[in-house]
């Protein structure tokens, strides 16, 4: 495990080295810098080249960083990251059960804003005890938040989490995904991502809630297909990057903390329309033919709206039905 707060050799060492900007620092530079032998030193130098940075080390010269890596690093999340608060503190895992375990096994402290990465969950959650598969190439990610917005909106935020998120990719991606009630994201009708909120309320207040986002960002989609084929609710997975696509999850996750954080901001003014209207404009789910399986029915109508707590409101034989938790399925192309 890293985390940002982390001040290791090992990252010390990794500064020294960017420092240089590509320029060689001697071996024997980095011993007298850091008071540390030789041998530590291509110790550490070994451990960075794993986490995927190319150093390049000749005689005489010493060592030079030549690229940087492409996994979601604590520390290289938070350095050029915007926001004020959220991804402040950023905790990294290779594996990892499932990130929304750890948050919440760390968020009674005074943590909001804490971020938690893994690059694989072997027991990923997705809503109502599902499972979520999260092989390599994805992003699986936990945000511990304090939010100061009203309880009501609780059950709003999943929702306008997913906004946030579709926003990041359609900046940093250039794509056109899809917005598909309550909180997953699509492209071409398949999920790329999905989230879920474990939300504890203290006298009527939220004390913390923690929003779990699972991002299909590389991922193998053949074998992704093959393994959720019998899950509950599937309809297709697919990936927002191609194998032959150069991954920068790094610039992904920050561009999504940012607009996460846009999206607090405006949850703790109370202005839920201009979410409802963002939401409803990248929806594929208004105005839809739907089926809307609940836990106790069966619903089919017309998906009208949704409204501020974000429950989708469905029009059937003239009257209409609210529906806070449910898995939607399209019977027609609108
Ligand atoms: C979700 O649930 O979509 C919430 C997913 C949240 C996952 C994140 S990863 C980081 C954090 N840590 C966790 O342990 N979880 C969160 P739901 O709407 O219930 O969808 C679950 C259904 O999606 C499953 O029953 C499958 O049909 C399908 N599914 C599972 N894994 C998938 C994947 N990787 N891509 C697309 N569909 C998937």
């Amino acid at each position: 495990m890293f985390s940002s707060n982390d001040d290791s050799l090992l990252l010390q060492v990794l500064k020294l080295l960017k420092s240089y900007n590509s320029e060689y620092i001697s071996g024997q530079d980095i011993c007298d810098k850091l008071k540390i032998s030789r041998t530590a030193v291509w110790k550490h130098i070994k451990k960075i080249r794993s986490l995927g940075y190319k150093i390049e080390s000749k005689q005489n010269l010493g060592y030079r960083i030549t690229k940087s890596t492409t996994l979601p690093l604590p520390w290289e999340i938070t350095s050029s990251l915007k926001t004020k608060q959220i991804g402040k503190t950023v905790y990294y895992f290779d594996t990892i059960d499932s990130t929304q375990n750890f948050a919440s096994k760390i968020s009674k402290q005074n943590n909001s804003g804490t971020v938690i990465i893994a690059q694989r969950q072997t027991s990923g959650k997705g809503r109502l005890g599902r499972k979520w598969a999260s092989p390599a190439g994805g992003i699986w990610l936990s945000v511990i938040l304090q939010p100061k917005f009203d309880v009501s909106y609780a059950t709003l935020f999943p929702i306008a989490s997913s906004l946030a998120l579709g926003t990041a990719i359609e900046k940093i991606l250039n794509l056109k995904p899809e917005l598909k009630w309550p909180n997953d994201i699509t492209i071409n009708g398949k999920k790329v991502a999905g989230m879920l909120v474990d939300i504890s309320i203290e006298s009527n207040q939220i004390e913390h809630l923690i929003l779990g986002v699972g991002i299909n960002y590389r991922v193998d989609t053949k074998k992704l297909n093959v393994d959720l084929k019998k899950s509950e609710h599937f309809y297709g997975a697919d990936s927002l990057l191609k194998k032959n696509q150069t991954p920068n999850p790094t610039k992904m996750i920050q561009s999504f903390l940012y607009e996460l954080e846009q999206i607090c901001d405006i949850l703790d003014n109370g202005n839920v329309k201009s979410i409802i209207k963002k939401w409803t404009a990248k929806s594929s789910t208004i105005g839809k033919k739907i089926t809307i399986d609940t836990s106790e029915s069966k619903i089919t109508g017309k998906a009208v709206r949704i409204d501020n707590e974000g429950a989708l409101v469905i029009s059937k034989n003239g009257s209409y039905h609210r529906i806070l938790v449910g898995d939607v399925n399209y019977l027609r192309v609108r």
